[in-house]
């Protein structure tokens, strides 16, 4: 949560880029207009800015009086029965209508407008009225940021310290709900740091200084300076290479990968073809990366197979776990408050990505609606990271030893969002078994508590936190991602079954064996039966077509299995984040599609009050079985924070995988080849 804008607003600005139209040149459904999944353009934004701006200024001369800004410009897609119909079509019929989607916040109320870019009118357009509140923007933040440091009772909290107000940064946080039935304004606190020449200002708080933000007015309603903390030791704070001391780790010879003959993908657009697996990549200012429409070619009935019709990060919730005055309300909604896509930052060659990894910009839309870059955002590179796709040996047969091996090759597609302290890498992996792997790696700094202790044996009260520098607590947190997974197996109608691996008894001494156990297949009928808590019971969880079969009579499915273990919520159902981020209470829930369910935890995550999460959508109990259904399932991570995560934490991975079940008639990549030998002229190889 809370980026420091300040810096980051500078850098875009520089960014601010030329309109260009994104050409495609292509045969299969990328007709002259690109795709109807493409994130918004450039061109497209500048587009919704200049048709929002006319609707709300043009007949008024005092525009300057207004304040009109963007907190959410993003694709409406058309509706999965509109798109569905037209991937079907003949690839020269007419694009679906093309949609926008922009949150205003004009003279302090909320609008949600709908435009159609095709016709360049506003086909919607109301008030929100409700109580809670928009994505924040970059640029309120960065303004929010700057307020303390010429306000004259934090000027004075700084002379009482001691503190020099050049070495200050504040950053923004969201202010939660805690059960106030009236609207609130719309507020943010403003937590400050303490620089003194180092650069890791997230492990240097100003303990105790509160300053409350109203971002309508932009000007600061409330401040606390209510105890003081000493700022934690700079020492062993420094991650930059060339400023840490030594002694340093271990030299590791260099190592890289080399595609000499260029990547093995295309790039069709915003298609991606390769190998056998076929997706579009899409961005959102919310959600970051998008994968649609990823479809797997199988060899053995020569066509194309719809696996995955979209899938992406649907909200980011990380709740701290310390109830007292200055923490409490740390309860943070990454992708609908701060913008999961709107924290993505460009990636660094060799570092982040290898070598043969080729680069995607973003874009999305400024406070002011104008198109902002982000250059490098994402990155797409084939994997070889020296695993074996499958192999056997054989020995049992006299006289000769015969082997097989395949090396995994796979390709990835990632993003890293770093949201204030936090870094998020988030990888899409598929693999030519079928595979697609989803990995979310947890790295950046912790969001630390200073404190008087300086060693856990004078810690005479509860801390909610480990000791981990002196006068530095790393607060108990969790991480949540839950991943919108909208699969279409072989088609739409599918059903959610639970495979439940059942313990059973021998019965009449008919065996040596006293037990075994068996598996007993529950398809979940309505909403409320697909609700897991994953670990509490064995269970395989498969999604199938029920409409179709295989040759042997097994029906087509994917299942999902978890890459880390699970973790829902431990919070009380009536605790106000709980009900707001009431997704965390089950690690997987199953709803029919609906084109308006988009957002986990509520279109409005800041200030919200659970009144439009998935718990709420699913108290209708709805229909699930034999429907187009969608997977939300919950990446967890209860933190309680160690020494190895300061002052910049060791990268921890979570994930989960959906794996072909019974979807292909054997293993499909049987036939998969050997990668074609590399081709690196002037280089001999020293195997001989
Ligand atoms: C516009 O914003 C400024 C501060 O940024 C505020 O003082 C003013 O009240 C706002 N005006 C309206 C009409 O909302
Ligand atoms: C700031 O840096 C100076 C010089 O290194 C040091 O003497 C002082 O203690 C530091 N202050 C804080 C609060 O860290
Ligand atoms: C199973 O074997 C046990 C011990 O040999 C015997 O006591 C019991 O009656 C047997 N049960 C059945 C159902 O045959
Ligand atoms: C879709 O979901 C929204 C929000 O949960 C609901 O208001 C609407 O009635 C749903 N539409 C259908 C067709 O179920
Ligand atoms: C290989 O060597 C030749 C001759 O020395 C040189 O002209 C060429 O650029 C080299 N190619 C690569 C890829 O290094
Ligand atoms: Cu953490």
């Amino acid at each position: 949560m809370a980026p420091p804008f300040t810096q980051l607003l500078l850098l875009l600005q520089l960014l601010l880029i030329t309109l260009f139209t994104l050409t495609s040149s292509s045969p299969h459904h990328q007709h002259r207009g690109g795709h109807p999944l493409d994130s918004i353009t450039p061109s497209e934004f500048a587009q919704v800015r200049s048709i929002i701006l006319s609707s709300r200024l043009a007949s008024n001369h005092h525009h300057h009086h207004h304040n009109l800004t963007f907190q959410y410009v993003g694709l409406d897609p058309p509706p999965k029965p509109t798109l569905l119909s037209w991937l079907s079509s003949s690839p020269t019929s007419s694009l679906p209508p093309r949609r926008a989607f922009a949150i205003i916040r004009f003279d302090k109320q909320t609008f949600e407008i709908t435009i159609d870019l095709s016709t360049n009118t506003i086909v919607f357009d109301q008030l929100y009225n409700g109580p809670e509140y928009p994505l924040f923007t970059g640029e309120e933040q960065a303004e929010a940021t700057l307020l303390p440091l010429s306000y004259p009772p934090f000027l004075e909290s700084l002379r009482k310290r001691g503190l020099k107000v050049e070495e200050v940064v504040c950053v923004t946080y969201s202010v939660g709900w805690f059960g106030g039935r009236a609207k609130a304004k719309r507020e943010m606190k403003a937590l400050c740091f303490y620089l003194n020449g180092t650069v890791n200002l997230y492990v240097r708080p100003l303990e105790g200084i509160t300053v409350v933000v109203d971002l309508d007015v932009m000007e600061i309603s409330r401040y606390y300076d209510r105890i003081t903390v000493p700022v934690p030791k700079a020492d062993g704070t420094e991650f930059r290479t060339f400023n840490v001391e030594p002694p340093f780790g271990p030299n590791v010879n260099g190592v890289t990968i080399v595609q000499p003959d260029g990547p093995g993908f295309v790039m069709d657009g915003h298609i991606i073809r390769w190998a056998n697996w076929n997706f579009h990549l899409g961005f959102d200012v919310r959600a970051g990366v998008i994968i649609s429409l990823a479809s797997i070619f199988d060899v053995q009935k020569q066509e194309f197979r719809r696996v995955l019709y979209k899938a992406y990060v649907s909200e980011l919730f990380v709740p701290y776990m310390d109830p007292t005055e200055e923490w409490y309300y740390k309860t943070f909604f990454d992708a609908g408050e701060f913008g999961f896509g709107l924290c993505t930052l460009p990636l660094e060659p060799l570092r982040d990505c290898p070598a043969n990894a080729v680069f995607i910009d973003a874009f999305y839309a400024g406070q002011d609606g104008k198109p902002l870059q982000i250059p490098n955002a994402l990155c797409v590179f084939e994997r070889y990271a020296g695993d074996v796709m499958w192999r056997h040996t054989e020995t049992g047969i006299p006289g000769q030893f015969i082997r097989e091996v395949r090396p995994e090759v796979t390709l990835v597609v990632r993003m890293v969002s770093t949201v204030g302290n936090y870094d998020y890498i988030i990888d899409w992996e598929f693999k030519q078994s079928g595979s697609i792997v989803a990995k979310v790696g947890l790295s950046g700094i912790l969001e630390v508590k200073g404190t008087a202790y300086t060693h856990t044996d004078k810690i005479n009260e509860e801390a909610f936190g480990t000791l981990i520098a002196e006068n530095t607590l790393g607060i108990y947190h969790d991480h949540f991602l839950s991943y919108h997974i909208d699969l279409d197996i072989d088609g739409e109608a599918n059903s959610f079954v639970k495979n439940k691996l059942v313990t059973k008894r021998v019965k009449d001494n008919s065996s040596l064996r006293k037990s075994y156990w068996t598996v007993e297949k529950v398809t979940a009928r309505t909403e409320s039966e697909a609700n897991i808590k994953v670990g509490t019971e064995a269970a395989e969880l498969v999604v199938v077509n029920p409409n179709k079969k295989t040759k042997l009579g097994n029906p087509i499915g994917y299942r999902l299995i978890p890459r880390s273990p699970p973790a829902s919520s431990l919070l009380s159902d009536d605790d106000y984040p709980q009900i707001r981020g009431a997704f965390t209470k089950y690690d997987l829930w199953v709803t029919p599609y609906n084109n308006s369910e988009k957002w986990v935890a509520g279109l409005y995550a800041d200030q919200s009050r659970g009144d439009d999460t998935i718990a709420t959508w699913s108290e209708r109990d709805r229909e699930i079985e034999n429907k187009d259904i969608v997977l939300w399932y919950t990446v967890g991570f209860h933190h309680v924070p160690s020494q190895e995560d300061f002052p910049v934490m060791p990268t921890l991975s979570g994930g989960f995988e959906l794996r072909p079940t019974n979807f292909f008639e054997a293993n499909p990549v049987l036939n998969s080849r050997v990668p074609m030998p590399v081709n690196w002229p002037n280089c001999t190889s020293p195997h001989k």
